[in-house]
């Protein structure tokens, strides 16, 4: 054979590695304000350019400017704001709580704090999500108790799902925060499904999907935007870009469209790219989606590009495979620090306010891990009964696992 016929594989690769300066001159970065907001009954494929922008709202130095600023009051942000704070501070003390050795396993949501603490301010209540484990942002700014959610982490005698899940995926049907799988994109066709069912039974509410950048490369991420586009299902799809999948960088999953938004254009779903790291603008494009989803115009599929800046869960160890300083690099910055500069401007907040919160924040996250604590830990304390792995699943116990309940003798 001839050499030049010869083929070869094409493997993408990251643009640098540890021990490299981070680059991210390859990443285009629209200015904010600058993407238009079109009427939510538009034309999908008169809006495929927003396929390949991003929409970002507030500007460098911390104004909101543009067609899709302007939504939210002082006092939505300021909770807004502070939703993001309890989230991060959250994450910190349970991260340490499995350092030492009170809980398994945790997963953090470090720079990604915007992604899901907004977008749950333009749910209504009723509306469904099906997430993945980095949206607990929705829970926290749904109101759901931060004590409950780390009963659920210790798998302790208060853990509302008995032991039964991993720790972090939480459920709560009344916080419309559907049982979170492990086995990631499964999530993706059950929000179509559900969508279509609400659509079926006549009803008002709407399903949201969430997945990973990488879980895009199942075939189910697929599978759910045939039906969704078929069936103008009322759901909204979120492809949350952080950047990497544990060790794999976006470029694999992504494939050669250029962007995740543009994989719904082939199904003429309105397809847009969102500055994840900007709580004004995701609020406002979730709030464009909602609507559309409500009025029964079918779905929207929305790229949220941030970075995932923490490990990806407690057994990842990100220095393997990227710089160390690559967070640091982002050019969307960090989304805690620019709403905080964003209320500075608007006059409603300062640095000592700041501190304050940060300081009232932690107390009242450690006030709840202690609670929570009094009710066990992994490996003392409180545990839920052997009994109840037995309950839950069948209406009537099948005659095999009534005997196994009785030979364990609980
Ligand atoms: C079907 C399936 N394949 C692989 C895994 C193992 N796994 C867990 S998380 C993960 C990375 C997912 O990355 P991404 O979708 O980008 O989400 P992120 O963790 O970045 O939020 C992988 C491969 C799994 N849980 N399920
Ligand atoms: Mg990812």
């Amino acid at each position: 054979m001839l050499d030049d016929q010869r083929l070869s594989l094409y493997v993408p690769e990251p643009a640098v590695r540890p021990g490299d300066k981070p680059d991210f001159s390859n990443v285009p970065i629209a200015k904010a304000g600058s993407v238009p907001r079109p009427e939510v009954d538009v034309d999908p494929r008169e809006i495929r350019d927003l396929a390949f922008s991003i929409i970002r709202v507030l500007n460098r130095e911390g104004d909101a400017v543009g067609p899709w600023a302007g939504l939210l009051s002082d006092e939505e942000l300021l909770e807004g704001l502070r939703h993001m704070m309890t989230l991060r501070t959250f994450d910190a003390r349970m991260l340490m709580a499995q350092r030492q050795g009170k809980t398994s396993f945790y997963m953090q949501h470090l720079g990604e704090e915007a992604v899901s603490c907004a977008f749950r301010k333009a749910l209504a209540p009723g509306d469904m999500n099906f997430p993945t484990y980095r949206q607990a942002g929705l829970l926290i700014a749904g109101g759901y108790p931060m004590v409950t959610m780390m009963n659920q982490i210790y798998s302790n005698e208060a853990d509302p799902l008995k032991g039964r899940q991993l720790p972090i995926m939480y459920s709560s049907k009344e916080h419309g925060f559907f049982s979170i799988s492990g086995n990631l994109a499964t999530q993706y066709i059950q929000a179509v499904g559900w969508a279509m069912a609400s659509a079926i039974c006549n009803d008002t509410r709407i399903a949201v999907g969430w997945i990973g950048d990488g879980s895009t490369a199942e075939s189910d991420f697929h599978a759910a935007l045939v039906f969704a586009s078929t069936y103008k299902a009322p759901v909204v799809l979120n492809v949350v870009n952080n950047q990497w999948a544990i060790s794999t960088f976006q470029g694999i999953a992504r494939g050669g469209a250029g962007t995740f938004a543009a994989r719904g254009l082939g199904f003429g779903i309105p397809s847009l790219r969102v500055d994840g790291n900007d709580y004004l603008a995701v609020h406002a494009v979730a709030k464009w989606a909602v609507e559309r989803a409500r009025r029964n115009l079918g779905p929207t599929l929305i790229e949220h590009v941030t970075y995932r800046v923490g490990a990806h869960s407690t057994s990842d160890d990100p220095s393997a495979y990227r710089p160390k300083a690559e967070s640091d690099a982002w050019p969307l910055g960090d989304p805690v620090i620019r709403l905080k500069n964003h209320l500075i401007v608007r006059g409603v907040w300062s640095e000592e306010r700041h501190k304050q919160a940060e300081a009232e924040i932690l107390d009242a996250v450690i006030a709840a891990q202690k609670e929570a604590e009094s009710h066990g830990t992994l490996h003392a304390g409180g545990k839920p009964s052997a009994r109840d792995m037995f309950e839950g699943v069948y209406a009537e116990m099948p005659p095999h696992l009534r005997r196994q309940r009785q030979q364990a003798g609980v």
